[in-house]
């Protein structure tokens, strides 16, 4: 076939030719010294692990059982947004929202980046899958990278390795993720620490469903399983087939009376789904599980209603901000140890640290590897420092949370991050209004994606910087989907807001455990038990329509929560029209007319 010969790539474990073909193709471009299929096994851990130790990227942790703390090149900490492209054919199947290059022309430029990139080091082929691998249909993919680190980090976040190859045969679908640092190595030429590129591309090609990523080693720009794949691409594929990838957790909630409910939730990057997927009921009686704390994908079920499956095996948590108070169960996990830290700050005797885990010890070695104490103005930890961490040690995990047939979903919330306009919680009136209401969602910009933090956008079903395809078009899936169900088996939809704040910026509502009286109000609107007022903005509860019981919060705080203020909705108007704008002709006919009669209802 060729004359090239590299070591490893003629010892395939498999017969599927296209996935062959694909493998020789990349190698010959790339130029590794040596192919490595990932079989996933322990002992493939074990040898990447040290090998990352070896090369000064990792730093086994003395406290914590098979784990290691990474530090980034400080360039390479969150996702790239100016940089990620979706590579459709025709331009306005990208839409207004998204970056498009034409797929040849983008092509073109990233295989001479790739040309010979990954010179000097391994190239993996990680064969995954999302979601479980014995769903009626495995969502295959098949990652190529030059970094051990995401080959660890995969082994946590997703079914891959030999157990995900067994479910290829000879010719299943599957989509191609092409990854490289664009780091290669010369001979005798010393590695960095955090290998990774200053050209950044994230590229998407929708109709052929491939990802090619280039110059970056973080998680969602690297591990292409997860938004690349999970959100990208499956948005797409959801829209051709009727279904939804959506950027939500998955948790179930059990009452006193031991009724079972599944809630999905959308908030964006930084703004509280691994909390609340976690969450501890502060109120007696209610108990809360985790399926899935960032990404769902929900059919519907032969009864008509929506079930979701989580497509993804770990969590890529935040870290900072997250202790024994706030989420205990996100800390006991970690405690079991066989997870990766990545940008925490590392204490002198082995173990992690990160603002609001506690008190700062007297020195700290920073994300940026230098000396820390707690007098000098700079972070330990980054923001956006992340702990990796495998859902199988996470003791609230719901028995179901792998189930091929997904759990049905009772109730979806959208909410953001904003500190003044959006009440606590707002029950939808229907559907279309709840789509509306995901639609014109807006939160403040955070650390998770590279950029200013702190500016209020719009972030359609905290969907932004997922939508594989043009927002509008997406926005109509949502709105034809609520058309192909009874209305009374379609999840009700609530918009909430745990970030209102004060005049002296305090949040108004306490937030993380607290958030169940919230969750309970929710499940007794659907089993018709507890009161709202009508508002303008939908049915919002009065202080009193809350379980308040013990909880210890200033009332005129809590009212503050909830209240709808005319005047700040109608200055949101102008905002939504502009947003409107933007999307363009594309926008459903059913959300300008719910926003005509919202204008209206506000006078
Ligand atoms: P991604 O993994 O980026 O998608 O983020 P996420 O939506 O899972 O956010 P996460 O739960 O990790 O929360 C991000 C930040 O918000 C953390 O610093 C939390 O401490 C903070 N946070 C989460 N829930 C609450 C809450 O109810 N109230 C307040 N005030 N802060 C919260
Ligand atoms: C997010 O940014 O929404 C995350 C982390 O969940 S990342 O994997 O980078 O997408
Ligand atoms: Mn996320």
């Amino acid at each position: 076939m060729t004359a090239v010969t590299i070591p490893g790539l003629e010892h395939a474990p498999t017969n599927h030719a296209r996935l062959l073909a694909w493998v020789q193709e990349v190698a010959e471009l790339t130029c590794p010294d040596e192919v490595v299929w990932a079989d996933g096994s322990q002992g493939e851990w074990d040898r990447l692990t040290q090998k990352l130790v070896d090369a000064g990227t990792f730093v086994p942790l003395k406290k914590k059982q098979n784990s290691f703390w990474a530090a980034s090149d400080p360039s390479d900490v969150a996702r790239v947004e100016e940089r990620t492209y979706i590579c459709s054919v025709r331009e306005e199947d990208s839409g207004a929202t998204n970056n498009w290059m034409d797929p040849s022309e983008m092509k073109a430029i990233m295989t001479e980046l790739y040309r010979g990139c990954m010179r000097g080091r391994t190239m993996y082929v990680i064969p995954f899958c999302m979601g479980p691998l014995d769903a009626e249909k495995p969502m295959l993919g098949v990652e190529i990278t030059d970094s051990e680190y995401v080959v660890v980090s995969m082994h946590i976040m997703t079914r891959m390795g030999s157990k995900a190859l067994a479910v290829f045969g000879e010719d299943a679908d599957f989509v191609p993720a092409l990854h490289s640092l664009g780091a290669p190595l010369e001979p005798g030429q010393q590695d960095v620490q955090w290998p990774c590129n200053d050209t950044k591309y994230i590229s998407h090609f929708p109709e052929t469903r491939e990802i090619w990523s280039f110059g970056s080693g973080y998680g969602g720009n690297a591990l292409l399983g997860k938004k690349c794949y999970s959100l990208r691409i499956a948005s797409v594929m959801a829209r051709d087939e009727g279904w939804l990838a959506e950027h939500m957790l998955i948790l179930k909630l059990t009452s006193p009376e031991n009724k079972a409910y599944y809630i999905a939730a959308a908030f964006p990057s930084a703004c509280g789904k691994t909390n609340l997927a976690m969450l501890e009921p502060t109120i007696p009686g209610w108990k809360v599980e985790t399926l899935g704390d960032d990404i769902a994908w929900m059919r519907f079920g032969e009864d008509g209603r929506l079930y979701a499956v989580n497509p993804e095996n770990g969590f890529f948590g935040v870290a900072p901000g997250t202790d024994y108070h706030t989420n205990p169960n996100a800390m006991r996990t970690i405690a079991k140890g066989n997870s990766l830290f990545t940008n925490v700050a590392l204490t002198d005797d082995g173990d992690i640290w990160w603002e609001g885990i506690g008190e700062a010890p007297a020195h700290l070695t920073s994300w940026k590897h230098q000396d820390w104490t707690p007098d000098g103005d700079e972070l330990a930890a980054h923001p956006n420092s992340r702990y990796c961490t495998p859902i199988e040690q996470c003791d609230i995990k719901a028995p179901e949370w792998d189930d091929p047939k997904g759990v049905p979903i009772s109730a979806i919330f959208f909410g953001g991050r904003r500190a003044t306009t959006i009440p606590l919680i707002t029950e939808s009136r229907d559907w279309q209004h709840g789509t509306y209401m995901g639609a014109t969602l807006s939160s403040e910009t955070t650390a998770a994606a590279v950029g200013k933090t702190g500016v209020v956008r719009r972030d359609p079903m905290a969907m932004l910087p997922f939508i594989g395809y043009n927002a509008g078009d997406y926005f109509q899936h949502w709105v034809d989907l609520g058309k192909r169900a009874d209305a009374d088996k379609l999840p009700k939809i609530f918009y909430v807001n745990w970030f209102r704040r004060g005049d002296d910026k305090r949040f108004l509502w306490p937030g993380f455990g607290e958030n169940s009286r919230v969750l309970k109000w929710a499940i007794e609107r659907i089993e018709g038990k507890a009161a709202a007022t009508e508002t303008p903005i939908g049915h919002v509860p009065t202080a009193a329509d809350l379980d308040l019981e013990g909880l210890d919060a200033p009332l005129a705080d809590i009212e503050a929560a909830l209240e709808v203020n005319a005047d700040e909705w109608r200055a949101e108007i102008p905002l939504v029209e502009e947003w409107f704008a933007k999307i363009g002709e594309k926008v459903p006919t059913t959300l300008r007319d719910e926003l005509a009669a919202l204008k209206q209802r506000l006078g």
